[in-house]
C-alpha cells in the first residue's frame, strides 16, 4: 500500500511511535510518505520506499498566526493526489485529524477517495483537546475518521469521558522493536558518569510540567542520603532551566547529568541501574517500555496507562502521583536488591 504517515517529528512519544511504525512498514514493503513540517528524527536514512514531504508555511503581514492547519491540509490533497496514496494514518488529533478531514472532502470533490486513521495519543485528549477551544473540531474529527486507536485502554476510556464519541476507538498499545534494544553494557561509558561503578537512575521526557521532574530531583536527593547514585536525565523542553536551577543548588549537584535531547537513548538506558517517571499524566509511556527492553526496572506513577505498561511488582514499582517518600523507597528496594 502507499501510505501517508502525518506526524510530529519531534522527540515526543507520538512523532517516535509514527515514525517507527513508518519504518518498519517500508521493510514490509509498503510506501510511506512522512507529511510533516520538518524531517522526523527518529527517520534516519532515507530508504527506497520512504518519502518525505515537507509542509511550508511562510509568513504573511496580515497573518497574526501561520494557518499551519490549512497549508498541511493542501499538501496532504497534493501528496494524496499525486503520490496516489491509498491511506492516510495521521498521529496525534490536533491538527492532524481535522487537516485530513477537510483534504478528504477536498478529494472527495475531484472524485478521489483517501480514507483515514486517527491515532490519540495522549496529551490531544487529556491536557489540549479538552480544552473548549479546541474540542468541538476534535469530538469532530475523531468521530469523522474512517478508523480511531487509542495507545491505551486508560486512554480510550479517558475519550469517552471527555467527548462525545460514536466511533469505535481501537487500543493498539506503543511498540518497539525488541531487536535495537539488546542489552550492550558499554563499561566505557558508564565510567563516564559512575567511575565508582556507582548505581545510575535515569529520566527521559520533554520535561514538561505534567512530567513532574522536580519530584525526580527530590527522590534523588533522599536517595543520595543514603546511597551515592547518579542521575541522568535525558532530553529537553520548558521546565529544564528551573530545574537546572534547582539542581545548581543541591548538595548532590556533582552527580546530575542534564544530557539534553538525544536522538537514540538506547546508550543511556543500557548503563541505567533505574529507570522514573513521575508524571501526573501519562496515556501510555513508551520511555518506559523502552528502559524496560534495555531491563531497566521502572518507578512511576500510576497514573493514566502506566499500570498497563509497569506492572506493579512485576517489572517495577508504582506510587501515587507526587509520592516521593514512597518513591525513595521503592528506589532504594530496587537499587539494593541486584
Ligand atoms: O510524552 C509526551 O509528553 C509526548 C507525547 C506526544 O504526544 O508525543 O507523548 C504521548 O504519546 C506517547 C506515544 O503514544 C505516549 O507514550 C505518552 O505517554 C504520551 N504522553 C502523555 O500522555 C503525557
Amino acid at each position: 500500500m502507499k501510505i501517508g504517515i502525518v506526524l510530529y517529528p519531534t522527540f515526543g512519544g507520538s512523532g517516535i511511535v509514527a515514525t517507527e511504525l513508518g519504518k518498519a512498514l517500508s521493510k514490509k514493503g509498503h510506501e510511506i510518505h512522512f507529511i510533516t513540517y520538518s524531517e522526523p528524527v527518529r527517520l534516519g536514512e532515507l530508504r527506497k520506499n520512504i518519502f518525505y514531504h515537507e509542509v511550508r508555511t511562510s509568513d504573511y503581514p496580515l497573518f497574526k498566526f501561520t494557518p499551519y492547519e490549512q497549508v498541511l491540509t493542501s499538501k496532504l490533497v497534493d501528496v494524496v493526489k499525486f503520490e496516489k496514496l491509498d491511506l492516510l494514518h495521521v498521529h496525534y488529533a490536533i491538527p492532524h485529524a481535522s487537516a485530513a478531514y477537510m483534504a478528504q472532502q477536498i478529494l472527495k470533490d475531484q472524485g478521489i477517495k483517501i480514507p483515514f486513521i486517527t491515532t490519540l495519543h495522549g496529551t490531544d485528549i487529556t491536557l489540549v483537546g479538552k480544552d473548549p477551544s479546541f474540542e468541538p473540531v476534535i469530538n469532530f474529527s475523531i468521530n469523522h475518521s474512517n478508523m480511531v486507536t487509542a495507545v491505551s485502554e486508560s486512554l480510550k476510556k479517558e475519550t469517552h469521558e471527555l467527548f462525545d464519541i460514536k466511533k469505535e476507538i481501537k487500543v493498539i498499545p506503543n511498540f518497539i522493536c525488541l531487536n535495537e534494544y539488546k542489552l550492550d553494557n558499554n563499561e566505557f561509558y558508564k565510567r563516564r558518569f559512575a567511575p565508582n561503578n556507582e548505581k545510575i537512575i535515569c529520566h527521559v521526557s520533554n520535561f514538561r510540567k505534567v512530567k513532574r521532574i522536580e519530584d525526580v530531583l527530590t527522590t534523588f536527593e533522599e536517595i543520595s542520603k543514603k546511597t551515592e547514585v547518579k542521575l541522568i536525565l535525558v532530553g529537553d523542553g520548558p521546565e529544564r532551566p528551573r530545574l537546572e536551577k534547582i539542581s545548581r543548588k543541591s548538595d548532590f549537584k556533582e552527580n546530575i547529568f542534564f544530557l539534553g535531547s538525544l536522538k537514540s537513548t538506547k546508550e543511556v538506558l543500557n548503563i541505567s541501574d533505574l529507570f522514573i517517571l513521575p508524571s501526573s499524566k501519562e496515556s501510555f509511556g513508551l520511555s518506559a517500555l523502552e528502559a524496560m527492553a534495555c531491563s531497566v526496572p521502572v518507578i512511576a506513577s500510576n497514573s493514566g496507562g502506566i499500570p498497563e505498561v509497569v506492572i506493579h511488582e512485576e517489572s517495577g514499582l508504582l506510587n501515587e502521583v507526587g509520592d516521593t517518600n514512597q518513591m525513595t523507597i521503592n528506589a532504594l528496594k530496587i537499587l539494593s536488591n541486584q
